[in-house]
């Protein structure tokens, strides 16, 4: 993308409403502009980050066996009497009338219309197990919405649902989303770190929030740091194999980590010694719970199992915040220049600056690395304006690429560009040539 025809209206003061630096950057980059309290227009730059995670998340949901599909964000008020919820969600489910008198409501969540679509068409044990996820707006009217996209009204995420024959194939779909959302986060470059939770008005017994640690976040949460030093790496799972996943959850459960909601100081003193005790604050980027029959059953979803009995079938529901991740990643990673994207989900793979724009020789090597980064896959944005250098160097700083080429007369003489690394700062000589293998090696492991 050439800068001189993108649409990237970058903020030179620091938006007064914005409380946390997260919020600060996504206004200051162009990324999101409010259209009313808690809720956003997704600006080309955010656009591209918010698919560049939903990628993510759907290669590895696609990696766990998990099936994509759609729901619509309108749901009837009927299913929700079904289940009882329509009562109990209060006033943080916008509630609608269609011209014909009937109740809807904007779906917070999808519990029930996926429990209607599975008693429609699915009635042996056969069919099991079935995983079924979508990605789709929500609507939550938070009291206080607030941080931007990190608490909003209306929200992006990922919803997958699991549809069992008994509890011990339920916790392994339990065990199985853990592991798969251990290793989406990391993508991400993310720490999350899977925390047992507060199931609220989801239900059941079995629940965990992933937390990403961070000042600002709304969460507090205790832990032993020795969780903090898990990796997840680049194993090979067998989702299929239910030892397997349980060995991982164990892995990443033993220790202790908790929200303030499940906290027990007692536990905590006794179960973790003193120099490995933490507390902080945290961001909530996921929620997985197993809820058993608890929808199942109102909803009349049963399947025959192997003796010909009819029995309700055991669920499960599994949330990312796809929309507040961008937030997190922020908060997670930037600096007092701005963003600093992970290279799993940065919106351009690099920057390409021309210091000085007219001049034939930069301008010509400037359109030949576009060619080439392109070429083999990459995403340039060059900004091809006629600004200054430090002007320039900004714009590139605030947006967070996570790699610079930059291109200027007296490199051209010797045959060289830097490329400059925004994480560390660090910049290096080289051929335009070379520039371009480096980045194709940085971005191989991080295609899907
Ligand atoms: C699990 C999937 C559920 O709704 N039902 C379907 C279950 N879980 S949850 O924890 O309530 O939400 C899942 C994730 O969505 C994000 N989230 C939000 N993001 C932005 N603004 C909000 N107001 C908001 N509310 C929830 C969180 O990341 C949460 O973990």
């Amino acid at each position: 993308m050439r800068l001189s025809r993108y649409f990237l209206p970058v903020l030179k003061e620091t938006p007064a409403e914005a409380q946390i630096v997260s919020h600060r950057l996504m206004l200051r980059a162009g990324m999101i502009k409010q259209a009313a309290s808690g809720i956003y227009s997704w600006l080309p730059l955010g656009y591209k980050v918010l698919r560049r995670i939903e990628q993510i998340v759907h290669e590895e949901q696609a990696r766990a066996g998990h099936i994509p599909m759609l729901m619509p964000t309108l749901q009837s008020a009927d299913l929700w009497r079904e289940s009882g919820r329509y009562d109990d969600y209060g006033e943080e489910m916008l509630r609608v009338t269609d011209r014909h008198g009937r109740d809807m409501l904007y779906g917070p969540t999808n519990e029930e219309l996926i429990t209607d679509i599975f008693r429609a068409h699915v009635g042996s044990y056969k069919d099991l197990p079935l995983t079924l996820y979508h990605i789709q707006w929500k609507f939550r009217d938070e009291v206080r919405p607030r941080f931007g996209v990190m608490r909003g009204r209306e929200f992006y995420m990922k919803d997958g649902y699991n549809f069992d024959v008994d509890k011990d194939a339920a916790v392994h779909a339990y065990n199985r989303h853990m592991v798969s959302y251990l290793r989406t986060y990391e993508r991400m470059g993310l720490k999350a770190i899977p925390m047992r939770a507060d199931t609220g008005p989801i239900g059941g017994d079995l629940s965990h929030e992933f937390l990403v640690l961070a000042e600002t976040g709304e969460s507090e949460v205790f832990y032993d740091a020795a969780i903090a030093d898990l990796k997840f790496g680049d194993r090979d799972v067998d989702y299929d194999d239910r030892g397997e996943c349980a060995g991982i959850v164990t892995e990443w459960t033993t220790p202790y980590a908790r929200t303030d909601e499940t906290h027990d100081a007692a536990v905590f003193e006794e179960s973790v010694p003193e120099d490995r005790r933490r507390r902080s604050r945290a961001i909530e980027v996921g929620q997985i719970f197993y809820f058993g029959t608890k929808y199942s059953e109102p909803m009349g979803a049963t399947v025959v199992d192997d003796h010909g009995t009819h029995v309700p079938v055991h669920m499960g529901s599994h949330g990312i915040g796809v929309s507040r991740l961008v937030g997190a990643i922020i908060e997670a990673s930037h600096d007092e220049n701005g963003i600093i994207w992970p290279e799993g989900v940065t919106p351009f793979h690099c920057g390409i600056v021309n210091l000085k724009q007219g001049d034939a020789e930069a301008d010509a090597a400037c359109e030949t690395l576009y060619a080439a980064l392109t070429a083999r896959g990459l995403e340039p944005l060059y900004d091809d304006r006629d600004e200054r250098a430090g002007a320039k160097f900004a714009t590139m700083d605030l947006v967070g690429l996570p790699w610079r080429i930059t291109v200027g007369p007296r490199g051209l003489k010797n045959g060289v560009v830097e490329l400059t690394c925004r994480r560390s700062g660090e910049s290096t000589e080289m051929t335009p040539e070379d520039a371009v293998a480096r980045l194709v090696e940085i971005y191989a492991p991080h295609r899907g």
